[in-house]
């Protein structure tokens, strides 16, 4: 069986974006690859959060995961800072990769350029994104179009790895959907949706209401002509909600367009699409919250597999470095 790998930051509520770009194909996934999903709370830390913030959106993300669909009783599913190889492997990766190819990182460019201080973790965390992907000889990485260059790096980490200190790793490749992939703020259709630097009117959470969700898609911004085409350079706000609505019933977004005269009808569906699509999410998140401890429960179980499953690629791993082998 294949082995898929993904993780997802707990920097905020998951959106829909997350949803479509990233967990729906993780979801599907399990039940035909070997599948182990990472709440990679390291991650989270190279921006400014709360610690207690970041404890309680670690438990939230993994319910958010759960109510979507994952089963930890199928899928490997656990929390990063659980298993101590991510970092120790990510040493080892950062020894391979150069300070040129990570200030490159569109990523970093971005996330750092309003910042004061921008962190070392900052430029350094593709690297431990690529020690996440290799220690689980990960064939397939379901990831949204954001991700794409960060999997590029860790191919070539893979790459540089094998051919200086001998065959180590499996070089992953990146399993993009094709359509939703890159989800736009409905309210900045030039950025991405996201959890940490979206605008709220602009992103709708898995957990949303009905209400929330009809309000932010009714005032999401479209332009002054009033054709319903697909057309993401000239119509980039018409076009996210087409590529939603895509996303959602499965037909192609020209096909779609085609049917309306009218930006008011055309969100009145999408509406429609995604509380359909949302509210047994919602009602399952509900339900989670109410006993966090039986998904921390899962959590725990999750980390003791993983770190079983992770052993043998960072043994390897130190072995071709040149590092001498440890007691134990
Ligand atoms: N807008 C998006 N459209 C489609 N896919 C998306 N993903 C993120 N945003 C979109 C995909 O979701 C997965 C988890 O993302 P992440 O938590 O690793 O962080 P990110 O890519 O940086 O996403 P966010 O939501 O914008 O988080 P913050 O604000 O913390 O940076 C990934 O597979 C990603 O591609």
């Amino acid at each position: 069986m294949a082995r898929i790998f993904s993780g997802i930051q707990p920097s905020g509520d998951l959106h829909v974006g997350n949803y479509f770009g990233a967990v729906r194909q993780w979801v599907a996934g399990q039940a035909v690859s070997d599948a182990v999903y990472c709440i990679v709370d390291l991650h989270a830390l190279t921006l400014d959060i709360d610690p207690a913030a970041l404890r309680a959106r670690t438990v939230d993300t993994a319910i958010g995961l759960v109510a979507s669909g994952l089963d930890p009783d199928v899928c490997t599913l656990f929390v990063q800072s659980h298993v101590p190889a991510h970092t120790e492997l990510a040493w080892l990766l950062e020894c391979t990769a150069s300070y040129g190819e990570l200030r490159r990182m569109t990523q970093f460019k971005d996330k750092g350029k309003d910042q004061e201080s921008v962190r070392a973790s900052l430029l350094t965390y593709p690297v431990l994104m690529a020690a996440d992907i290799l220690l689980y000889d990960t064939d397939r990485v379901p990831v949204g179009d954001d991700q794409r260059q960060h999997i590029e790096l860790a191919r070539d980490l893979a790459i540089r790895f094998n051919s200086r200190y001998g065959d180590t790793f499996v070089v992953p490749e990146a399993a993009i959907p094709p359509r939703a992939a890159r989800v736009m703020d409905l309210q900045r259709p030039e950025n991405k949706m996201s959890k940490s630097t979206g605008t709220p009117l602009g992103t709708i959470a898995i957990a949303d209401s009905a209400d929330e969700i009809a309000k932010k898609v009714r005032r999401a911004v479209t332009d002054t002509e009033s054709d319903v085409r697909y057309d993401p350079a000239a119509k980039p706000g018409v076009a996210n909600l087409l590529e939603l609505l895509s996303a959602a019933t499965g037909e192609e977004p020209d096909t779609i367009a085609a049917r309306y005269h009218a930006y008011g009808p055309l969100k009145a569906d999408v509406v429609e699409a995604l509380v359909e699509l949302l509210t047994p999410v919602r009602a399952r998140i509900l339900e989670l919250s109410d006993d966090p401890a039986t998904v921390s429960a899962a959590l725990e179980k999750g980390a003791a597999k993983a770190g079983r499953l992770a052993s043998p690629a960072l043994d390897r791993a130190r072995a071709a470095i040149g590092l001498t082998a440890r007691a134990g």
